[in-house]
C-alpha cells in the first residue's frame, strides 16, 4: 500500500480518539439522502450488541457537495439510541466525519476505505465493520452479524450473504463469484458485496501490501479486500444479512466503469498470485453465520435490448482486440453471438416500437426478454472468455485497462442472456443457474491451468 497520506486534520482526529475496540467505517459520495439511516442503524448496533466495547464510527467522504457530512454529524443525538434501546453502554460513541485524501490523485471508494484502514490500525481496533452509505435494508443487527465472527468466532474476514433480486449483482454473478470460487476454492457468494467485517490483523495486513492501483482506489477495493484475505491465508466466513436494498443500477447503463475497475483488479491479482490457485481443485463451502431469513428482494428492471445492442456495437469496434485477447475458437464464437445479438435487438426494437420517440422506457424487462427469447450465451464459452483474459493479462501485450474495457460489451451479452433465460424463473431458481455457471468455471479450470503452465514452460525455454 502506498505510504500514508493522512491529512493533519485526520491525524489530529486520531490523536483525539486515542484507541478503540470496534469501528464502523462508512465510505460516501453524495449520499445525504440515505447515510443518516445507515449511521443510526450502525450506532444502534454498536450500543445494543457491544455495550462493553469502546466504539467509533468514521465516515470517510469524498467532500460531497450535498451535505452528506453534515447529515452524519447532525443525525439525532447519541443519547436517543440508548434511550430507545434501554442500554447504558460503558463508552459513548465517537462519531467522526472526514474528507479522505486522494491516493496519487485518484479518489473513490477504495481511497475512502484506505483512510478507514489507517484509522482502524492507528486506534488498534479488534474489529472493523464497513458498510455502504446507500443501504436501505441495514438494521442494527448487521453490526453484530459482521463483527461477531471476528470478535467471537476467531475469523479475520466476514463477507456478506444477501438475498438479491435475480437481475441484481451481475458483476458478482458473472465474474467475481465464479472466478474467486474456481481459482481459490472458496465459495464466497458475495465477494464484492461492500459490507464486510475485518479483524485488526487483517487490517494491518492490508496496510502492509504494496500492490495498490488506481482501480483499487475506486471500486476495485472490494475484490482486493476479499482476494487479499484469501491469498494471505486469513480465516474467512460469511454472514447472512437478509436483503440488500440500495440505490439500484441498471447493468447496461451504470456498471461499465465499475466492471472495468473490479475485473481489472481480480484479473491482475490472479496473474500475481498463481501459487494461490494453480494447485486448487474444486471448491468448498465457506462457513455461514447468522439466522437464515426468507425474504423477497425488490425487483429490478433491466433494459435487455440495450444489453444486446451494446454487445453487437462493441463487436464492430473491438473485434481486433477480441481476436488478440481470446483463443481463436472463442473469438469466433463470441463474434457470431454478437452478430446474432444485433439482429435480435433490432427486430425486438421494431416489434416493441422502440426507437425514435419511444426510448424503450415503457417496455418491461419481461417484454424485452420475450422478444429476444432465442438468444443464448453458453456458460462454457463465458468461462473460457474469462480464463482467456487471465492469460492475456499475464502476456501483457494489451494494457489491462484496455483489455478489460474491451470485455465490457461481451459481459453485456452474457448478462443479457442471463436475463432472457431467467425471465420466468424465481430468484431461487435463478440462483441455481449461477451455481451451474460456477461449476462450469471449476470444470474448465484445467483449460486455464494447462495454458498457464505452458506459458511457464515457454518462458523457461527462452528466458528473456
Ligand atoms: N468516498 C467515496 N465513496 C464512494 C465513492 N463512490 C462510491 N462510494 C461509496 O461506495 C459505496 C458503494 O457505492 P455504490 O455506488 O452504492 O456501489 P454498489 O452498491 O457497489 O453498486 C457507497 O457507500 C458509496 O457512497 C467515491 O468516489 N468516494
Ligand atoms: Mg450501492
Amino acid at each position: 500500500m502506498p505510504a500514508t497520506t493522512l491529512t493533519p486534520a485526520i491525524r489530529d482526529e486520531i490523536a483525539r480518539l486515542g484507541r478503540a475496540d470496534i469501528m464502523v467505517g462508512i465510505p460516501s459520495f453524495k449520499n445525504a439522502a440515505t447515510i443518516g439511516y445507515v449511521v443510526r442503524a450502525a450506532h444502534a448496533g454498536l450500543v445494543q450488541y457491544f455495550p462493553d466495547l469502546k466504539p467509533v464510527l468514521v465516515n470517510s467522504d469524498a467532500g460531497s457537495p450535498d451535505g452528506t457530512q453534515r447529515v452524519v454529524i447532525e443525525t439525532e443525538p447519541p443519547d436517543y439510541v440508548e434511550s430507545i434501546l434501554l442500554v447504558r453502554p460503558t463508552n459513548k460513541l465517537d462519531r467522526v466525519t472526514l474528507t479522505y485524501p486522494e491516493i496519487d490523485g485518484v479518489g473513490g471508494k477504495g481511497a475512502a476505505l484506505r483512510t478507514i484502514f489507517e484509522i482502524a490500525a492507528a486506534l488498534e481496533v479488534q474489529a472493523l465493520v464497513v458498510v455502504d452509505s446507500d443501504l436501505r435494508s441495514i438494521v442494527p443487527e448487521w453490526i453484530e452479524l459482521l463483527a461477531g465472527p471476528i470478535l467471537k468466532g476467531g475469523y479475520d474476514f466476514t463477507a456478506p450473504l444477501y438475498s438479491r433480486y435475480k437481475y441484481d449483482g451481475t458483476i458478482t454473478n458473472t465474474v467475481t463469484y465464479p472466478l474467486t470460487r474456481a481459482l481459490y476454492g472458496h465459495r464466497i457468494r458475495q465477494p464484492i458485496g461492500g459490507d464486510f467485517g475485518v479483524s485488526g490483523d487483517l487490517v494491518r495486513h492490508y496496510l502492509s501490501l504494496d500492490d495498490w492501483t488506481p482501480e483499487i482506489s475506486k471500486f476495485g477495493i472490494d475484490i482486493w479486500m476479499t482476494t487479499s484475505a484469501l491469498t494471505g491465508g486469513f480465516a474467512v466466513c460469511q454472514t447472512r444479512l437478509g436483503a440488500k436494498v440500495h440505490d439500484p443500477k441498471d447493468p447496461g447503463a451504470d456498471l461499465g466503469p465499475m466492471f472495468r475497475q473490479v475485473v481489472s483488479t481480480i484479473l491482475s491479482l490472479a496473474a500475481q498470485h498463481p501459487d494461490a490457485w494453480l494447485g486448487v481443485r474444486g471448491s468448498h463451502d465457506v462457513p455461514a453465520y447468522g439466522f437464515e431469513r426468507i425474504i423477497d428482494p425488490p425487483p429490478l428492471e433491466v433494459n435487455a435490448i440495450r444489453l444486446l445492442s451494446e454487445f453487437h456495437a462493441g463487436s464492430l469496434t473491438l473485434a481486433d482486440t477480441w481476436r488478440r485477447a481470446l483463443d481463436p475458437a472463442n473469438a469466433d464464437a463470441v463474434l457470431a453471438l454478437a452478430e446474432e445479438a444485433g439482429r435480435l435487438a433490432d427486430d425486438a426494437s421494431r416489434r416493441l416500437g422502440i426507437g425514435g420517440e419511444n426510448d424503450g422506457s415503457r417496455a418491461t424487462t419481461l417484454e424485452m426478454a420475450e422478444a429476444l427469447s432465442t438468444f443464448h450465451f453458453p456458460d462454457e464459452l463465458w468461462a473460457r472468455v474469462v480464463y482467456d483474459l487471465v492469460l492475456a493479462v499475464r502476456r501483457g501485450d494489451i494494457e489491462t485497462g484496455r483489455l478489460v474495457a474491451s470485455l465490457v460489451p461481451i459481459y453485456f451479452g452474457r448478462v443479457g442472456s442471463f436475463v432472457i433465460e431467467n425471465r420466468h424463473l424465481t430468484t431461487a431458481d435463478a440462483e441455481e443457474r449461477v451455481e451451474r455457471q460456477a461449476r462450469h468455471f471449476e470444470l474448465l479450470k484445467p483449460y486455464l491451468v494447462d495454458r498457464w503452465l505452458a506459458m511457464d514452460a515457454a518462458a523457461a525455454e527462452s528466458p528473456a
